[in-house]
């Protein structure tokens, strides 16, 4: 007899119901949401968790849990009632348990209000439960691609014949959004070329969106689009039909060879009889007479809110609860006795899981030795990108098919390449995909490796949205973006960054770091790699640079203050500040020096990031750019936007106010006026200025 056909039934029911309408209460008193697709997916929902998600509601960080994401994340209310149903416990950032609820029913009966864990849509580290922020749709099917590979790598790296350590399935509840978006079919390909078998897309195939059905906008055969990417496809006609429900998940857990997607045709605001399959469903509470008739349709008492029948939490508890709890406690034994056979990858395992670093992992980062031939900043970031990685087993990442161009190839012994053949490789190749790509990253952290992403600076706009998803998620993500200016040369305005740089320094909690020289670029890695809840951007160019005489110049380690005095007057105050970025410091010191033999008392500010320096006490801030020296000068290849913040209002800015041109180096640089006489004739027209305002 299959478990539909028990007692259970009734409870089912019942369970299912109470999803729905602690969703629609929820929606209704914030008189905010989407009440139709939780409505529609309760019993899908319900039927993932209650009989096959491998989850311990005691701990929601168990590392070999398997993952539910819900892409569609407007549906937040779907998630928050499974989490508050299953008696999911709150979990704090230094990932100690709190004993308490993760989405007490307060929450709930305040959806959408202000320090609800309840927010309007699911959000990673406010809520313990949600595996990743969703409501940008098309960032969790993208995501969950990454954290399919993450199990796939773990297990390759760690498990040993009789430890079975790492085995986690990745599901997703995805709309016709997700659908529709770009980045879905970046990530599909990638999963379906990857063969990556532990992942799982649930597609609420309900022909409705925001401005009405779906005939207005998407006819495709998903299908058959997944087929064609290689998918193993299945349909569920009734997202109401549990047994149904059953024989497609079993499907997907016998499926050895390629990820798969599960179509559900569902009726949006199922149950409600006057929006039910409309786009009036979508975006507004239902109203108070809607509400009344979807309770009655379920057999609910129509007055009642935030109800919780009796027996509901408990059946929670009999289901995913004991099924989880099982199997955490059988996991947990299974790792001491793996801790006493493999010590040392235990000790891994733990230290990864603290985003911890090993002992010794920075002793071979590299020292460049001094030269005018210069070293470009890509290139000798690669070089410490490799002796950090060797010493750091869960370092991974690739780029987006420019493994080359952006020197971030793993090339010592071992490293190997992450492939349907080979799931222990250290190195992806994501292919031309930097949405897709930076998506997947975002999922490589969450399951806590150490991943990177590398292309142009210029297609940093392809991926700002899960590079801004990093930054919300406090998660330490490593962004290598080279050919950071027109510095760059022939390629052209195209593929010359110009408001990039601005715009990444603009998103809160990003770090950016733009390194001088090669030393500086060993030093980034040292202060990112430390990084455990901010993600970096690394802008490194593509031409050699000067790698400055740090006995003449002050160290690089400097750098970790995000802004250094690098030259200063021979005698007395300086009476003019430079400051520089990247390629630009050997500029200014070029200037510099030529001032310095006409007399003037200059001092050259190194700033590869704005964010760590301002991180710094206002004294260190003082001390470097003193208030009393008004003449300023900064210089970057870049849009000017925002230097004021340094320069002050009368100060001078050497940067781009359109976009560049396609010619070799010198010249590109000559038209725009990066020359060490451009600079120079800058400084002096500050000097006379604010000597003038002086006097
Ligand atoms: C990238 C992005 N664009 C637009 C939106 C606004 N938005 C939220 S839900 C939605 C419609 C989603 O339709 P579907 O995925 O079919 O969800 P359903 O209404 O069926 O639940 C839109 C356009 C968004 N959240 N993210
Ligand atoms: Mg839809």
């Amino acid at each position: 007899m299959s478990t539909h056909q028990t007692a259970d039934a009734a409870l089912d029911e019942l369970a299912i119901n109470t999803i729905r309408t602690l969703s629609i209460d929820a929606i209704q008193a914030a008189n905010s949401g989407h009440p139709g697709t939780p409505m529609a997916m309760a019993p899908v929902a319900y039927e993932l968790w209650q009989r096959f998600l491998r989850f311990d509601p005691e701990d929601p960080i168990w590392p070999n849990r398997d993952r539910f994401v819900l892409s569609a994340g407007h549906a937040s209310m779907l998630l928050y009632s499974l989490l508050h149903l299953a008696r999911v416990k709150a979990v704090d950032p230094d990932y100690e348990a709190l004993g308490e609820l993760a989405v007490k029913l307060e929450d709930i009966e305040h959806f959408r209000q202000l320090d609800s864990k309840a927010a309007g849509h699911p959000e990673y580290r406010w809520t313990s439960g949600v595996e990743t922020t969703t409501g940008p749709l098309g960032q969790g099917v993208a995501t969950s691609v990454g954290m399919a590979i993450a199990s796939l790598w773990l297990a390759a790296v760690f498990n040993r014949p009789g430890f079975r350590l790492f085995d986690f399935d990745v599901y997703v509840l995805a709309g016709d959004g997700d659908m529709m978006e770009g980045v879905s079919y970046e990530a599909a390909s990638l999963a379906g070329h990857l063969r990556l078998s532990n992942l799982c897309w649930i597609y609420d195939n309900n022909h409705v969106t925001i401005d009405g059905s779906t005939s207005l906008t998407f006819s495709d055969d998903v299908a058959t689009r997944f087929i064609g990417e290689g998918w193993n496809v299945t349909r569920v006609g009734d997202a109401n039909d549990l047994e149904l429900l059953d024989r497609a998940f079993e499907l997907f857990k016998h499926e050895q060879e390629r990820p798969t997607l599960i179509v559900v045709d569902s009726h949006i605001g199922y149950g409600a009889p006057d929006v039910q399959d409309t786009a009036a469903a979508h975006g507004e509470p239902l109203g108070e007479e809607e509400v009344r008739l979807a309770k009655r349709s379920y057999g609910w008492p129509e007055d009642a809110q935030f109800l919780i029948p009796d027996g509901v939490v408990e059946h929670f508890a009999a289901g995913v609860g004991a099924r989880g709890r099982a199997a955490r406690e059988a996991w947990e034994d299974l790792f001491e006795r793996y801790r006493a056979e493999h010590t040392e990858l235990a000790g891994q395992i733990e230290c990864m899981q603290r985003r911890a670093l090993p002992e010794g992992w920075d002793r071979d980062i590299p020292e460049f030795p001094p030269g005018d031939k210069g070293v470009a900043t890509r290139a000798a970031s690669g070089k410490t990108l490799n002796a950090v990685a060797r010493r750091v087993p869960w370092l991974v990442g690739g780029a987006a098919d420019l493994t080359g161009s952006t020197s971030t190839g793993l090339d010592f012994e071992g490293a190997g390449t992450f492939s349907a053949a080979d799931r222990g490789g250290r190195y992806l190749h994501f292919g031309i995909r930097e949405h897709g790509m930076t998506a997947a990253v975002n999922g490589l952290s969450l399951s806590k490796l150490r991943p990177y992403g590398a292309t142009y600076l210029i297609f940093s706009d392809y991926a700002r949205e899960p590079i801004r998803l990093s930054s919300l998620m406090d998660i330490p993500a490593i962004w290598i973006f080279t050919h950071d200016s027109i510095g760059l040369g022939e390629d052209g305005p195209t593929h010359q960054p110009v408001e990039q740089l601005a715009s990444l320094r603009a998103m809160p909690g990003l770090v950016t770091i733009r390194p001088c020289d090669a030393n500086e670029a060993a030093e980034a890695w040292r202060v990112l790699m430390r990084l455990r809840h901010s993600p970096v951007a690394l802008v490194l160019t593509r031409q050699a640079v000067p790698v400055l005489d740090r006995q003449r110049y002050a160290p690089a380690s400097g750098l970790e203050r995000g802004a250094y005095v690098l030259a200063d007057p021979e005698q007395g105050d300086p009476e003019l500040i430079l400051i520089g970025t990247g390629s630009e410091v050997a500029l200014c010191l070029s200037a510099y020096e030529q001032l310095t033999a006409e007399g003037e008392k200059v001092r050259v500010v190194s700033m590869p990031s704005w964010e760590l320096f301002d991180l710094q006490p206002r004294e260190y801030r003082e001390q470097v750019l003193p208030p009393v020296v008004t003449a300023r000068v900064a210089v970057e290849q870049a849009s000017t936007f925002g230097w004021e913040r340094f320069v002050g209002s009368d100060g001078a800015i050497i940067g781009m106010r359109t976009f560049g041109a396609s010619a070799p180096l010198k010249d590109v640089q000559k038209k725009f006026g990066f020359t060490p006489d451009a600079i120079v004739e800058a400084c002096r027209r500050q000097l006379e200025l604010h000597g003038r305002v002086r006097g």
